[in-house]
């Protein structure tokens, strides 16, 4: 459960990362590939080039995906459902990939990346979205149990 402090926060920082969701996303998935090479096993198309079209292109999916969490952060088993359904069923994709608490940090790059840009990242927004990434986590590989 998300206090209204807590949305409030998510809902901020989502802010800064909004329009940004093909760069911001090509960078977390190329730091993604660095920290954790056994994740680029399904990414084998994508090329190591922050400025490669591919990666742009996924990294904006995923992102525009978390922003539509952000929207619906009150439901996200509603939301989240069909992309469970894919990462569980079509893509097969490890459980043990996403974001658990050994990502946390990996996930807490993207808000860094945003307050780099603008404005302060409070250790309130880092705890709020702390939160609802490890709620998205949750939804996302529930599929598999
Ligand atoms: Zn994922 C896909 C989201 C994680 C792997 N994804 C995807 C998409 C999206 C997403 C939106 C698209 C879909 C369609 O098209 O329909 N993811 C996401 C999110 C997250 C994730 C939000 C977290 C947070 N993924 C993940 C991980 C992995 C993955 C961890 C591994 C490692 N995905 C994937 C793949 C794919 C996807 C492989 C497919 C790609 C292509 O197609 O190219």
């Amino acid at each position: 459960m998300l206090s209204a402090q807590e949305r409030a926060h998510i809902a901020q920082v989502w802010d800064l990362i909004a329009g940004h969701e093909a760069s911001f996303g090509a960078e977390l998935l190329l730091r993604l590939f660095t920290v954790y090479p056994s994740t680029k096993v399904y990414f084998r198309h994508l090329g190591d080039q922050p400025d490669e079209v591919q990666l742009l292109s996924h990294g904006q999916r995923m992102l525009q995906a978390v922003g539509v969490a952000v929207q619906y952060m009150d439901n996200l088993h509603a939301v989240l459902s069909p992309l469970a359904d894919l990462h569980a069923q079509v893509l097969r994709v490890d459980p043990t990939n996403f974001p658990g608490p050994s990502h946390r940090p990996l996930l807490r790059q993207l808000v860094v990346l945003a307050s780099h840009l603008q404005g302060e990242y409070t250790v309130e927004m880092q705890a709020a979205w702390d939160k609802f990434l490890t709620g998205v986590a949750v939804v996302l590989t529930e599929k598999y149990r």
